[in-house]
Formats: structure tokens, sequence, C-alpha cells
């Protein structure tokens, strides 16, 4: 019997997926976690039922979300990442050199766990002895730090249940205090056209906050139909002053030429800003 996994992107939209097997599916504390092995797009997490990330098109939204902040910043070392249990993000981070410490802030370590067993090619990196990993609450970790991080990532689920509060501007201003003068982060910020109104109120609030902002977008096919966003926040460096990618890293998707045109917005995306 063939076994159809179903996600619901709006009241009017749903999308299924053919799946193999289910590998691990645990209620934790926080919601439900699943891994689970779809037919064409392998191991994937889903929490609550929405899918978070696959084997197959991972890396193009962790190069995505980690190398952007990460070349513009001119020697990272310190980098928190809030969210992100699956080890994708902190996986990107490690490539860069100048890293002393990345400390990654997931609420449920159902998730982390989970993912160490079954999504390895991801969490495997979480061993490394340059990463601590935090079970407690992203936005009071943040809200305790100040002056400390050169770049925080927020790689958050969607904005209801527990990262709700990642979307909001007290969260943004605790960020802000969070990084030390010439730092930077940048966090998801959901699809163009299914999210607008939250991108619109993400991007104005952190306008409020950071003296240099943008929008920026890549195409990740298990998020949604279309564009993906993240949204950038700067006390210091512009995006002109990004550091030129090294060839040597290996990327899969990110690239001089997608370097270049990051910040490059469809008419329709201005227009939302
Ligand atoms: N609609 C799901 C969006 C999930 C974005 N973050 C996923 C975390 C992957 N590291």
């Amino acid at each position: 019997m063939e076994l159809w996994f179903t996600e619901r992107e709006t009241d009017n939209i749903k999308v299924q997926w053919k799946v193999n097997k289910t590998l691990y599916s645990k209620k934790s504390p926080f919601q439900q976690v699943d891994i689970v092995e779809f037919t064409e797009f392998g191991r994937a997490l889903v929490l609550d039922g929405i899918i978070q990330t696959t084997i197959f098109d991972e890396f193009i939204y962790h190069e995505m979300i980690a190398h952007v902040p990460l070349y513009i910043h001119q020697k990272p070392e310190r980098v928190m990442v809030v969210g992100g249990g699956d080890g994708g993000t902190v996986r990107e981070v490690l490539k860069h050199p100048t890293i002393k410490q990345v400390d990654l802030v997931e609420i449920d370590k159902e998730v982390v766990e989970s993912c160490k067993k079954y999504l390895p090619e991801l969490a495997g990196c979480l061993a490394d002895p340059r990463v601590n990993v935090y079970n407690v609450d992203g936005f009071k970790f943040v809200e305790e730090k100040e002056g400390y991080y050169d770049v925080i990532i927020i790689d958050s689920s969607d904005p209801i249940g527990p990262a709700i509060g990642l979307f909001a501007k007290p969260f943004y201003q605790n960020v802000y205090k969070a990084l030390k003068g010439d730092g930077l982060f940048t966090a998801q910020t959901e699809s163009p056209l299914f999210n607008s109104q939250l991108i619109r109120d993400v991007y104005s609030g952190i306008k409020e906050i950071f003296p240099i902002y943008y929008l920026y977008t890549a195409q990740v096919p298990t998020y949604s139909i279309g564009p993906w966003t993240f949204t950038l926040g700067s006390k210091k460096y512009k995006k002109e002053d990004a550091r030129l990618y090294d060839e040597n890293m290996k990327l899969r998707y990110f690239n001089k030429e997608i370097q270049r045109s990051t910040f490059d917005l469809p008419q329709y995306i201005k227009e939302l800003l």
C-alpha cells in the first residue's frame, strides 16, 4: 500500500509527498517530532507535520542562511545559531576557518537527538569541540547575552508553536544587544508569496533596530511554492564589504555568482518592503 504525507501550505493548498518509511516518531514536550524517508527527497525532519529539512535540498537553505552573513562579517569567530537543531546550519558555519565557538540554542532536545541518529550528514558536526549545544529557550538565551557574538543565525521553524517569539521585534532588540559592535544576524523569514504580511512586519521591525538591513531569497523546493526569504540586519558591515567567496570551500549552491547577486530582488518583493 502506498503511504503519502500531506503538508498543508495554506487553507487552500496541500502538497503530498510519497513516503518510503517512518524512521522515528515521538511527541516531545514542545512538538511532534518525526523523521521520515520520502521517496524523492530522502530522509527528512518533520515537526508538527511541517517539513523542516530534507537530505535532497537542505544544502541550498543551509548554505544561504550561513554563508551570506559569515562572508559579510570580516572575521567571524563566535556564532550563535537559534533553532536549527538538525545541525545543518552549524555544519556550514564550521566551514569558516576563523570560527572558534558556535553556540547552538535549540529548545527541543528530541530534535537534536533524533537528527544525530537519523540525519548524521547534518547533525554529525555537533560533535565538533567548538560547538556547544543548549536545549533552552532561544528568546531567554539571547536576552541574557550582551556584546558577545559576531554573527547570530536564526534558523527557526515557522512562526507558530515554539518559534513564534523569534519573529517579533523584542527578540530582534535582544539580538542587537547580544551582538558585538560590528555584529550582524540573519533570520529565515518565510515565503514572500504566502507570508507577505509577516515579512513586512519583520522587515520594518529590523529596520527600526539595525542601521543596515537587507532581504534576500533562495529557491528551496522543500519549502512551499516559489522562493524563500532571509532577512539580515547588521550594525556596521554592508553587503559591499563581503569577503570574496573562497572556492576551496567547495559549496554546492553558494558560489561567486550567487554571492554577487544575493541581494537582487524581483520587483514584487521590493514592493512588499
Ligand atoms: N516551512 C518550514 C520552514 C523551516 C525553516 N527552518 C528549517 C530548519 C532547518 N535547519
